[in-house]
């Protein structure tokens, strides 16, 4: 893979970096991307309808089966070489910030530390009503399982559209993104606000933006470096490039 050696030159000098990864990161590792059709019984529902707190407050079980479905894919599949990429180049930099889109807590798995996770985590559910988190719960397959302090819905603790992002992890997620030499957007479609605003704001800051998509999305034509091509191959091309 030819990568453009003034990248691998800026890296190799490069001491404060942020990545931004999407759903593409964990496409390699079979979890369906946002854009992807959705397969099988989910195929009529578009994740924009499902992940609300209307389509919850409207279809609890629904969207309660949508989320245990996913949960138990991401459970089932491992990370790939674009996760532990990831890993390495944290080791090599010495100011790294990963900050995520995605709610299967793959980074995590992978054995990337302190991940920012903008947009929650499947693997956590907490009560509608009263935000108390549920270490377990006890889901009879036919109704969605209740909250033991007050009696509520459970749902899955991730931020659905038209909901606040937690504003500690927005927050830290801004410091990193001001403070950085280099920011990478890796497997985004940059679509979803806040979370697509980073870019633009590391941009601003003097950042070298580096994109790494299959396709061209709305950031390309901002980027200093477009690398074109799925995340599990490029980034670990790109870790051996830099550091050896
Ligand atoms: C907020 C968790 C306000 C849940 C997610 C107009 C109307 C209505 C709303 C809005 C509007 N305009 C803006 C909004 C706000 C809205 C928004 O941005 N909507 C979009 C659709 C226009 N944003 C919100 O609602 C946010 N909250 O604004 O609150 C507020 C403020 C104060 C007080 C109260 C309220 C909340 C947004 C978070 C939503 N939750 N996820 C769940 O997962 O179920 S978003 C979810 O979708 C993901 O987390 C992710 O962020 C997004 C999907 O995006 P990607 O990760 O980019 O994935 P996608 O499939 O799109 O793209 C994959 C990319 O990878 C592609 O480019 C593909 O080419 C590439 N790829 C594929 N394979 C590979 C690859 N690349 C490399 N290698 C590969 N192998
Ligand atoms: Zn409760």
């Amino acid at each position: 893979m030819n990568l453009p050696a003034e990248l691998v030159s800026l890296l190799r000098a490069c001491q404060r970096a942020a990545a931004l990864t999407g759903a593409g990161v964990s496409q390699e590792s079979g979890v369906p991307t946002f854009r992807d059709s959705q397969s099988g019984l989910w195929a009529q529902y578009r994740p924009e309808d499902l992940a609300t707190p209307e389509a919850f407050r409207r279809h609890p079980k629904l969207v309660w089966d949508w989320y245990a479905m996913r949960r138990a894919r991401a459970d089932s599949v491992a990370p790939n070489p674009g996760h532990y990429a990831l890993v390495a180049m944290a080791r090599q930099i010495a100011d790294f910030t990963l900050i995520t889109q995605n709610v299967d807590g793959l980074h995590a798995r992978a054995g990337s530390p302190n991940v920012i996770e903008l947009h929650g985590n499947i693997r956590r559910v907490k009560c509608f009503d009263c935000g108390k988190p549920a270490a377990e719960w006890h889901g009879d397959g036919q109704s969605v399982p209740t909250c033991a302090a007050c009696g509520g819905l459970l749902r899955p603790d991730v931020v659905w559209f038209g909901e606040r992002l937690p504003p500690e992890a927005l927050e830290a997620a801004w410091a990193a993104t001001r403070a950085c030499q280099v920011f990478f957007s890796i497997g985004t479609s940059g679509l979803v606000q806040p979370a697509a605003s980073l870019a633009h704001v590391a941009k601003e800051g003097g950042a070298t933006v580096v994109e790494i998509n299959l396709e061209p999305t709305p950031l390309t034509p901002w980027v200093d470096f477009f690398l074109r091509g799925k995340s599990g191959q490029i980034l670990p091309a790109l870790v051996t490039a830099v550091w050896g």
